[in-house]
């Protein structure tokens, strides 16, 4: 749908639900000043002192109080779209919040008001240079963390720490562009211009900084999406146990029977603030069993979509030809770590250890817990994650899709560079190619449609 982005807009800012608090916030767009004070007078039954908390009655078509709180009145455009804003700061109740909402429409009408969509307030701040698209996302993100490291890397993308990773990164490469550019108009030039401005060396430290940032991207995105674990084997051989001792809680049915599990049971927990997606299923076997064989058919499904498998297997016994089965099965690409479970029945010690054919291997026991930790480690080891990685910002997907596209054009300029007959025309123009990917990250360039996307995933009134 399209927003029309300069509609005055309304809409409860609080989560749904019963609350200390509540907040009505509107957002006058183009309507401005007169719209303010027009809502004001209808709401508050005064025009309000900018920037003051004013403890005011809200009143309805009738005079009459709805609820009683604290009004705040922003002039554009110190406020957070940028806009003039009003915000009514009353009890937290459903009822009494949709009256307030359902008031400041009617009082509105006049100067048209409408609904906000969801995310619409921020998209606001964003078109009005509030906060750049990377920020803009972190407040979504911040609002959505589920872990404590999630949330301060979010607060960190919102202070700007990425967006200023992301500009000194273009700066670095506009500098480098003007002086090819300049070049381009000399072409007699051009053979010693790489030499004498020093391009490749400044080329090869702005490679090596967007990598850094990469880096960190990359773990940033870790903390937001996480990793889905699934635990795959035969019947019995402690997979629902893992899951159990994984996530300090009884969660899936343990019996000695084979084949306990039919459907799958899923829990996220968090090692390290990384949201780790445990998936237990249902034992691999061939059988007759109905039940039994869709689950196992959901198994596979699990698998195909694995960032990770873990490969269940019982220490005390030697792998079989139905585990090498089920190993040749694995997708190819996926990481698959080998359990070795029940050390406390083989009376072998918790390790790990590099298998034969190079997969990792650990010995655990399920039951007592002994060697969790090491399984725990190497989950980690697999995410890439730098434990101690302070400086950590939350990042999307959609930024290391676009890093990775700017690292790819430097390498393609640096390739340009150390060609025989040096095409600086072509140097030149991977340079560009680099810069506007970065800045597709901040939001310098981007179309509607992405906006239109990103916002739409944030929930109303933000
Ligand atoms: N001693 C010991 N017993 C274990 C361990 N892990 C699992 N068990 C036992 O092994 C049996 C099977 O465990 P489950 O966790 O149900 O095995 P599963 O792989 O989920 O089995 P299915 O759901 O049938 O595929 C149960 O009796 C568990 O108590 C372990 O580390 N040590
Ligand atoms: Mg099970």
């Amino acid at each position: 749908m399209l927003t029309n982005d300069t509609d005055p807009i309304v809409a409860i800012a609080t989560a749904p639900g019963r609350g200390g608090i509540g907040v009505v916030r509107l957002s006058f767009g183009r309507a401005g000043e007169a719209a303010a004070l027009e809502a004001m007078r209808a709401l508050c039954g005064q025009p309000l002192a900018p920037r003051h908390a004013s403890y005011v009655p809200f009143i309805d078509g009738n005079g009459e109080a709805l609820d009683r709180g604290i009004a705040l009145y922003f002039p554009a455009p110190h406020s957070y779209t940028g806009e003039h804003v009003l915000e009514l700061q009353g009890h937290g109740g459903p009822i009494v919040l949709q009256l307030v909402l359902q008031r400041a429409i009617e009082a509105g009408r006049g100067f048209g008001i409408r609904l906000a969509e969801p995310g619409e307030f921020t998209r606001r701040a964003f078109l009005n240079d509030k906060l750049d698209l990377a920020q803009a996302e972190a407040v979504a993100d911040l609002i959505e963390a589920s872990t404590e490291a999630a949330a301060r890397s979010a607060g960190r993308s919102l202070e700007g720490a990425f967006s200023r990773e992301i500009h000194a990164l273009v700066e670095d490469v506009i500098t480098l562009r003007m002086l090819v550019e300049a070049t381009l108009d000399f072409p007699e030039e051009e053979v010693d211009f790489l030499e004498a401005a020093d391009a490749r060396g400044k080329l090869a430290r702005i490679r090596q900084r967007l990598d850094t940032v990469l880096a960190d991207a990359r773990q940033g995105a870790l903390l937001r999406e996480g990793m889905s674990v699934v635990l795959a084997g035969q019947p019995n051989v402690g997979k629902s146990s893992l899951l159990n001792a994984l996530a300090g809680a009884e969660l899936a049915i343990v019996t000695p029977i084979a084949g306990t599990t039919r459907d799958k049971v899923a829990q996220t927990i968090q090692v390290e603030g990384i949201p780790l997606h445990i998936i237990d299923t249902a034992g691999l076997r061939e059988t007759e069993d109905e039940v039994e064989r869709i689950g196992i058919e959901r198994t596979w499904g699990e698998i195909e979509r694995a960032d990770v498998v873990l490969h269940l297997l019982d220490a005390r016994a030697a792998t079989t030809s139905e585990d090498a089965a089920i190993a040749a099965r694995f997708p190819q690409g996926v990481p698959v770590v080998r359990v070795l479970n029940k050390t406390d029945l083989a009376g072998t010690p918790a390790a790990v250890h590099e298998g034969d054919d190079h997969a990792r291997e650990v010995n655990l026991s399920a039951k007592t817990g002994d060697g969790i930790e090491l399984l725990r480690g190497e989950l980690l080891k697999i995410a890439g994650w730098q434990a101690g990685a302070e400086s950590v910002y939350l990042a999307r997907e959609r930024h290391l899709i676009a890093l990775r596209e700017a690292r790819d054009h430097l390498a393609f300029a640096a390739d340009h560079a150390n060609q025989q007959s040096q095409v600086l025309d072509l140097f030149a123009e991977e340079l560009r190619l680099a810069q506007d990917s970065l800045n597709a990250i901040t939001g310098e360039f981007t179309s509607d449609d992405l906006l239109g996307v990103i916002f739409s995933r944030f929930c109303i009134g933000k």
